[in-house]
């Protein structure tokens, strides 16, 4: 289910731990209970991409971790969404990071150590509309299982 979707300034500033060069683009961006997807087009051009099966680029929140981040940027309004990311090996198992999380929890077994595989920034000039997706995005994380 859709919490909440707009535009707001994306850069990407690390993929599975490696630092990427910041390059802010708009992007479509959708909210629901455990993810974000990220539209490159519009929304009207996203929702004709879906009819032809166009995957957008979709973070689970699982384990994520959001705070605001200025000394990332020289704009104003900037947050960061940092991301956990699952080892190759454990990705067998499931594809869920926290329910392997308990499953490893259940066994006893040497925890997971939480990797922040991606991160980005999120930005607007409107103050009301960076500080409400900040709360959204921030609930949405809060009301998943913690780590
Ligand atoms: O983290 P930086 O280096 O301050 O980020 C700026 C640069 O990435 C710049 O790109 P080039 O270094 O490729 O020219 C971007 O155009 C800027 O937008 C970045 O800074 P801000 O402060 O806007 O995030």
């Amino acid at each position: 289910m859709v919490e909440k979707e707009g535009y707001l300034q994306k850069a990407k500033i690390a993929d599975g731990g490696k630092k990427l060069r910041k390059n802010w683009t708009t992007s479509w961006i959708v909210l629901s209970s455990r993810k974000i997807e990220f539209y490159k087009e519009s929304k009207q051009q996203a929702l004709s991409n879906m009819k032809t099966g166009n995957k957008p680029e979709s973070v689970d929140l699982c384990g994520a971790h959001i705070e605001w981040a200025k000394e990332k940027s020289s704009r104003k309004n900037v947050f960061q969404v940092l991301l956990q990311s699952v080892p190759p090996t454990l990705q067998q198992a499931t594809t869920d990071p926290c329910l392997h999380q308990s499953l490893l929890d259940t066994h006893g077994q040497v925890l997971i150590t939480t990797l922040s595989g991606n991160e980005f920034l999120l930005q607007s000039d409107i103050d009301f509309i960076i500080l409400d997706w900040f709360h959204a995005i921030k609930n949405a994380i809060d009301r998943l299982p913690k780590d």
